[in-house]
């Protein structure tokens, strides 16, 4: 069953783990009025769960690897639909062509816009390391796992949409105002 929302616009927001995805798409929540679906956070507020489920994802997680798509894209789903917008910024998903296909079977509904943060890797592992908020996935191991992953299943992702002419590349490198600056003109632009 595909959602019931009968006019939405889903921007996605893409990059590799520390590229700022979750810190620009805050931004665009706060400036544009989109709700924030940030597949990670909802894949560990379901892992603090003891159930079967819950140890599976953190295993995932902690592994550096992508959680089964059904999984991911059922809790995208009931984000969209206990919400009262119609505009949503997806980040950090689809992280692999399978979990692409999946939403878009289920959901139905093809992104307006995908916005990659393009980041140096040097800094990608920099920002993570230094974070400390307790991630499980926040180590050095883990972030090596993250990042191959990263290249070899979500890379591909990112070809599909630009082959559509949907990607805009922003270049992540410098301080959270600088690229904001770079983002906002897309939506503008892309009147969404
Ligand atoms: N920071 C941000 N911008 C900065 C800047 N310009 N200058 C200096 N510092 C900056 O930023 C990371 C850190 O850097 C923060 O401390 C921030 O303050 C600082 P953040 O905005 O959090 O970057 P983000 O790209 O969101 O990094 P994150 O670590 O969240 O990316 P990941 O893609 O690795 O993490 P995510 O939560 O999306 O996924 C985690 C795991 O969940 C995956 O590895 C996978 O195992 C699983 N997963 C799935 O299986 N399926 C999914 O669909 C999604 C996740
Ligand atoms: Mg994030």
């Amino acid at each position: 069953s595909k959602v019931k929302v009968p006019f939405i616009t889903f921007v996605l927001g893409l990059g590799g783990p520390g590229s700022g995805k979750g810190t620009q798409c805050a931004k665009i929540v706060e400036t544009f009025g989109f709700a924030h679906l940030s597949a990670g956070e909802l894949l560990r507020k379901e892992m603090s769960s003891n159930s079967a489920k819950g140890v599976m994802i953190r295993d995932t997680i902690k592994e550096g690897k992508i959680v089964p798509s059904e999984v991911t894209v059922k809790l995208i789903q009931k984000a969209i639909e206990s919400s009262n917008n119609n505009k949503f910024i997806i980040d950090g998903f689809p992280r692999s062509e399978e979990n692409r296909i999946t939403f878009e079977k289920i959901i139905g509904v093809e992104p307006e816009l995908v916005i990659f943060f393009d980041c140096i890797e040097e800094e990608m592992v920099k920002r993570v390391l230094s974070r400390n908020q307790g991630r499980i996935d926040d180590n050095i191991e883990t972030v090596k796992k993250r990042l191959e992953v990263f290249v070899t299943l979500s890379l591909p992702v990112l070809d599909y949409y630009s082959r559509k002419g949907k990607v805009r590349k922003i270049e992540a490198n410098g301080t959270v105002e600088e690229i904001f600056e770079k983002v906002r003109p897309l939506f503008a632009a892309e009147k969404v």
